[in-house]
């Protein structure tokens, strides 16, 4: 099978390399930098496991698709912020540009998140713009992708997939093609269908933490500890509540539940979980604010702007918010993260980041944080506070410590 994966990034590039071990696979993308690299055997980003494949690999890179039996759709789906809609644009355009290639016989997979309906009523006319029509000359499917970055590889194999097809050919011809390296069960539905429940996933993770975050802040109020108490109702054998948080981040659960319900008039617990969500670096500033109290000019240091621990992007990242508001409300803010390179916010070495502050804020989990000695770090702070939203910090020594979630008897 000749395979043509568009869009190269944490998704597609990893789908293409597994592909590659028994497909001929050609990868499309329009940053011409990652077809360079590629094509020289170069990751252009980390994540675990995938050098290794790349260099044994057969895959080419190119900018523009070519002839091929099979497409495969894995670019990213912005979020359009201002009307809270799945922004199409990248899908549509990587459509429009299989147009001058696709044949009759050929194999349409759409990987990217997109809202319900939309490989349907979206991507259908813009392929049918070559004369060719959909279940009579070409065939389409949805094969939303599952895995978790930082374990992308493992979960690609491993997980159970879901895949609808906008036929039975559609889907027999995708099971057949994705069998070829997924380990895990495939469960096939209609086209939509697997549109709907890819969003329902991280819609489901979303409430979850929000659910988790109102929890936390009851327990404050109630002066006991969350982490201990979700941790013990988690041992119920149909519960399983997640961590609370400074907010949700990343480019899947904090925008995908805005996806599913972009053509609804009926949302309610959706929304209000996306609200609870969004409004945790605010609640994390007000737990500063009465820490700092009456310190004049108060600098804070932040720890981590990742959107999550171990890993390196900042997409969607909560501290974003959190460090906004913090400078609007005159806070003088340092930052520190180990793992990220780019970032809106001049990052600082750790030493500079923790001198004179007042307070630092962990916003990330990152392993690092969890081994530090704080007593230590601390020595050239001015006030020796930690806030720590992640409850990654264990009380020993003289310090100040706040967990996210743990009420005042605790403290
Ligand atoms: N978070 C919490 N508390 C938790 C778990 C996560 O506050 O208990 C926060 C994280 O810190 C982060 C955000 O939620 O800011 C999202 O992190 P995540 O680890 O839950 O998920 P992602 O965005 O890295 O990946 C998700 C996964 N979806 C599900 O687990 C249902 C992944 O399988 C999807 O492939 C991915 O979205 C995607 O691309 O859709």
């Amino acid at each position: 099978m000749k395979v043509c994966v568009i869009g190269l990034g944490y998704i597609g590039l990893p789908t293409a390399l597994l592909l590659s071990e028994k497909n001929e696979v050609i990868g499309v993308d329009l940053k011409k930098d990652t077809v360079d690299k590629i094509n020289k055997k170069t990751m252009p980003f980390e994540e675990p496991g995938l050098d290794n494949i790349l260099k044994g690999s057969g895959i080419t890179a190119n900018c523009k698709p070519v002839p091929a039996d099979v497409f495969i759709i894995c670019v990213p789906t912005p979020f359009d912020k201002e009307v809270r809609m799945a922004d199409l644009r990248f899908v549509k355009s990587a459509a429009e540009s299989i147009v001058p290639v696709i044949k009759k016989g050929n194999l349409v997979v759409i990987e990217s998140t997109v809202s319900p309906g939309a490989c349907a009523k979206v991507v259908v006319p813009i392929l049918e713009k070559s004369e060719l029509k959909v279940k009579k000359d070409f065939y389409l499917a949805h094969c939303p992708e599952r895995a978790i970055p930082g374990n992308t590889l493992n979960e690609m194999v491993n997980n159970d997939r879901i895949i609808g097809g906008i036929d039975e050919a559609s889907t027999k011809m995708t099971k057949d093609l994705y069998s070829t390296f997924v380990k895990g069960n495939i469960f096939t539905t209609d086209i939509t269908t697997a549109e709907f429940v890819k969003l329902m996933e991280n819609t489901y993770r979303d409430i979850n933490i929000a659910l988790a975050n109102e929890f936390a802040i009851i327990a404050e109020d109630v002066g006991i500890d969350i982490w201990e108490a979700i941790s013990l109702a988690n041992r119920h054998p149909r519960v399983n509540i997640l961590r609370p948080g400074p907010g949700v981040g990343g480019h899947c659960i904090a925008v995908d539940p805005w996806f599913l319900t972009e053509n609804s008039t009926k949302c309610k617990i959706i929304n209000t979980a996306r609200e609870i969500n969004d409004c945790m670096p605010a609640y994390v500033l007000h737990k500063v604010k009465e820490i700092t109290k009456g310190i004049e000019s108060p600098k804070i240091t932040v720890f981590g702007v990742a959107y999550k621990g171990n890993v390196d992007d900042a997409r969607e990242t909560p501290a974003l918010k959190f460090i906004k508001l913090a400078e609007k409300e005159g806070f003088n803010v340092s930052i520190y993260d180990p793992l990220v390179k780019h970032f809106e916010y001049p990052l600082t070495g750790l030493d500079d980041a923790v001198k004179d502050t007042d307070c630092v804020v962990i916003i990330t989990d990152h392993n690092e944080f969890k081994h530090f000695d704080y007593n230590r770090l601390l020595s050239t702070a001015r006030h020796k506070n930690v806030l720590d939203t992640r409850n990654v910090v264990a009380q020993n020594g003289m310090f100040n410590l706040v967990t996210l979630g743990k009420g005042k008897y605790f403290d």
